[in-house]
């Protein structure tokens, strides 16, 4: 998972894997420099088995990664309905919609076979087009939408529990949403 400043390793002996072929890579390799870490370099193009071996041998505990590319390194099980996830249960792979009170438990496991604990995300208060996620439905949750669609950064952090339609996104859906509730017309 995409790592913060504070969470890579400042210790030398903390091995970090880049996965990346663009000029990221550059920037991620100078910034655990700076931080004192060494780094272990991948080629994205590798097979599985290849980054396997990679990843085992060079006991790296910090990955730095795309997202499109981090499924080549672990997958993510995870369960919606509150039982506790196994390697059954279903893998990430695109933006989980939750338009009802959810209980998301998850853990990933990397290709060396090494699993976190289970993390548990609580979803109580899903209120559809509550775009700001302030507890209301009105004009600014609709102007936020607009900002969206308008591909202006929004005013405030979007709550993409907002959506109405279930597709994952905020978009046309939300706005027509909306004002159909300012305008009372819903
Ligand atoms: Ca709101
Ligand atoms: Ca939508």
């Amino acid at each position: 998972m995409p790592a913060t400043q504070a969470e890579l390793p400042a210790n030398p002996l903390d091995p970090v894997t880049l996965l990346l072929n663009l000029p990221q890579h550059v920037i991620a390799n100078h910034a655990c420099y700076r931080l004192g870490a060494v780094t272990v370099m991948n080629n994205p193009l590798y097979t599985e088995r290849e980054l396997e071996a990679q990843l085992n041998g060079s006991d790296a505990r910090f990955l730095i990664t795309l997202d499109l590319l981090l499924p080549r390194a672990l997958k993510i099980y995870y369960t919606t309905n509150g039982t506790d996830p196994t390697e059954s249960s279903s893998v990430y792979s695109a933006p989980i919609p939750i338009a009802v009170a959810t209980t998301l438990k998850f853990f990933a496991r990397d290709l060396a076979g090494n699993s976190e604990g289970v993390k548990t995300e609580i979803y109580t208060h899903i209120l559809k087009g509550d775009i700001n996620g302030n507890g209301a439905v009105d004009l600014t949750d609709a102007v936020m939408v607009l900002q969206v669609l308008s591909r202006v950064t929004p005013t405030q952090p979007i709550n993409k529990n907002a959506n109405v339609d279930g597709d994952g996104k905020i978009g046309l859906q939300e706005a027509i949403y909306i004002l159909q509730g300012v305008a009372e017309m819903r």
